[in-house]
């Protein structure tokens, strides 16, 4: 097949340096340092990791840095260390032991700091109380909580005795909770009556009743009183949070646990058939966040570092917890939704707690350039320092708008990029070293060696689209897929022999940045071309009126795939006019070859909890397919009668 490459059509030659200031003070301070990390980590990786490695704790020092080959790797082995304690015991022998570690926030408006010290305090006596419990090292632990300091308690003392967290984000049904209790063979599950959103609660506690009826190892629960809600307790299986916690010692040592001792797993939804389980471990894993921390968010005792993502998520696992609490940051937490009670609430939280850095999707800045500027001009925003983005390639225009209302053209822009099975961070802008693009995650981090390649496997030229793989393997990798090694080794590993493969398409520019396309799946086929969808998306919101837009392609009889674009507005429903001006807005903006077929206004996308558009069910709506595929991951079902609605 020609089609191998993906015809790249985005151009995009804006330019950001980094500010001098920000570079003087910064850990890695230049384009030559950053180059100079990155190259000896690349000719020698167990020399690099080794000594990186120092950054952490060890309870036993390990023999071989690394052992075996992708994708049957381990790291540091023969080495002996803890997570929890690598997060919170080693800062108390410093000053940071009054340091708060969590400033957290309520959507209520409630609010509490822990210290590490009270992090210490909570974290071993409820790692006691999970034993009390019968949990063991090795047990499997289901988390189902809202976004409060309690989840990373919960997080924190699983890890202090090698029992592997499994959480389950709060916006899941009970049906998934099932799924993944049974899968991982949960034998605790940690929850809460419920949580709040958008002035809602969130009824935790009852989808784990109902899920309870489908999963059968699950002996003991364990619920937090967040909301006060009536709930039901049955007698010998659930027990209250702070029930247990009076009665718990607050002395508990660490477990000496082997580098490869399973941390946690996380399920991440694959396109068809069950969710994946996939399993980090200890050693490789705490190192890659730690280091990714320091050197992407820059992090300082000064900062207060606020990543919104729920922890749910891997973005919450590696840069609201791991990450940056084995740097002894001070981190923000705030439980509710960006416009409850008003769309200004996060630039609210940011004047009030002077928040220096902010880490966000582009799915949620698409959605404040919808709100208004209105909202974060009427906030002081000046402690801010450096924001960054994940989750999605970011238009060049949400980037421009961030850079300009938010950053107050002051800061850079992280764009990040990397996947639930990554662990951390992979291709990213270092903001005091590295040359920033609207658009581009830019270069790979020091220890990460990406190459863009065709479906053969060939390296490609600067410039062409083809697959974005990674040659050298690095300690935060995935080590499996719970229970189900063969899909993980086919997953990730079949495609391009030798290497792992992302599952998205990128360019690599003449500067070495690159740049994501997306998902290969939703790559379009137009007339023989491969089409990037996010590039046609990006040319669709770079029109004033359009606030979001997804692309997918659906059967044409002349030209084998058609484009079919559906976008929301800024203001107003659209009109037949306005769809001709979109579809030459396109056309001007990248060619004809791209020029949409059809273009559907809608109010909303259907998208995923963590914000990404899913653009499978798009495609069914856009070919007339009644029956959808699996919607479970689903935010808002609604959406799919009304985008059928849309009709042209
Ligand atoms: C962290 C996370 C992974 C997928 C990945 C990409 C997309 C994430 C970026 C991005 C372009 C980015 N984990 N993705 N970050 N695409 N630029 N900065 O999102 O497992 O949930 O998703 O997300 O397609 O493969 S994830």
């Amino acid at each position: 097949m020609s089609g191998v490459n993906i015809t790249s059509v985005l151009q995009e030659t804006r330019k950001f340096p980094p500010a001098k200031e920000f570079s003087a003070t910064a850990h890695v301070k230049s384009e030559a340092e950053y180059d100079e990390l990155w190259w000896k980590a690349k000719d020698d990786p167990t020399g690099f990791w080794g000594s990186m490695s120092q950054n952490l704790d060890w309870f036993e020092p390990f023999d071989t840095v690394l052992e075996g080959e992708m994708p049957n790797t381990k790291w540091f082995v023969g080495g002996r260390l803890n997570a929890s304690y690598n997060c919170v015991d080693r800062h108390l022998k410093t000053w940071r032991k009054n340091k708060a570690a969590i400033i957290w926030e309520g959507e209520p408006g409630d609010t509490r700091v822990l210290t590490y010290q009270d992090l210490h305090r909570e974290t071993c006596k409820f790692a006691n109380v999970l034993k009390s419990l019968g949990v063991q090292s090795g047990d499997r632990v289901t988390i189902y909580m809202p976004l409060v300091p309690e989840i990373i308690v919960a997080m924190l003392a699983c890890a202090r005795i090698g029992a592997v967290h499994s959480i389950i984000f709060g916006g899941f049904s009970a049906d998934a909770v099932a799924e993944r209790n049974n899968d991982a063979q949960a034998k605790v599950v940690i929850t809460a009556d419920g949580g709040w959103r958008r002035g809602k609660e969130v009824e935790l506690k009852h989808a784990v009743d109902e899920s309870l009826e489908k999963s059968h190892t699950v002996q003991q629960v364990v619920v937090l009183r967040r909301t006060g809600t009536p709930i039901t307790m049955v007698p010998g299986r659930d027990h209250w949070w702070h029930d247990l916690m009076a009665e718990a010692s607050p002395d508990c040592e660490a477990a000496s646990l082997d580098s490869e001792h399973p941390l946690f797993i996380l399920y991440t939804s694959g396109s068809t058939g069950k969710p994946k389980g996939v399993l980090h471990s200890t050693a490789g894993y705490t190192l890659g966040t730690m280091m990714t921390s320091k050197w992407v968010f820059d992090l300082n005792d000064t900062d207060t570092y606020w990543c919104t993502a729920d922890v749910g998520w891997i973005t919450g696992h590696s840069y609201v917890c791991y990450g940056p609490l084995a740097n002894g940051a001070t981190v923000m937490m705030y439980e509710g939704a960006p416009n409850w009670p008003h769309d200004g609430r996060f630039w609210e939280i940011i004047e009030k707690y002077k928040v220096t850095i902010f880490y966000t999707a582009p799915t949620a800045i698409r959605s404040f350039i919808r709100w208004g500027d209105e909202w974060p001009n009427k906030h002081d925003l000046t402690s801010l320092r450096l924001l960054g983005s994940v989750g999605e390639p970011i238009n060049p225009e949400a980037w421009m708008w961030y850079h300009k209302v938010i950053g107050g053209e002051r800061c850079p822009i992280v764009d990040t990029w990397w996947q639930t099975e990554t662990g951390s961070i992979m291709i990213s802008p270092l903001p005091g070293a590295t040359t920033t693009k609207p658009g581009s995650c830019t270069r790979p981090l020091p220890g990460v060696v990406p190459d863009i390649v065709s479906k053969e496997g060939e390296s490609l030229p600067d410039n062409t689209g083809g697959l974005l793989v990674m040659r050298q393997p690095w300690p935060s990798m995935l080590r499996t897929l719970y229970n189900d090694h063969e899909r993980f080794l086919k997953t990730y590993f079949s495609e391009i022999p030798g290497c792992y493969f992302a599952g998205d398409g990128a360019r690599r520019d003449e500067d070495g940045c690159y740049w994501v396309m997306g998902r290969v799946d939703d790559v379009l086929n137009v007339s023989g071309h491969r089409l990037s969808t996010m590039e046609v998306e990006s040319a669709l919101v770079s029109h004033p009126l359009v606030a979001e837009a997804a692309v997918v392609g659906f059967p044409h009889e002349i030209k084998g795939e058609g484009i079919c674009c559906f976008v929301t507005l800024t203001t107003g429903d659209g009109d037949d006019a306005l769809k001709q001006q979109l579809k030459d807005h396109v056309r001007k903006q990248i060619g004809a070859l791209a020029s949409p077929d059809m273009i559907r206004f809608s109010n909303a996308l259907p998208k995923t909890r963590s914000g990404k558009i899913m653009r499978r069910l798009l495609r069914d709506i856009a070919a007339g397919r009644e029956r959808v595929q699996d919607t479970t991951t689903l935010e808002d079902y609604g959406v799919l009668a009304k985008l059928r609605a849309s009709e042209e």
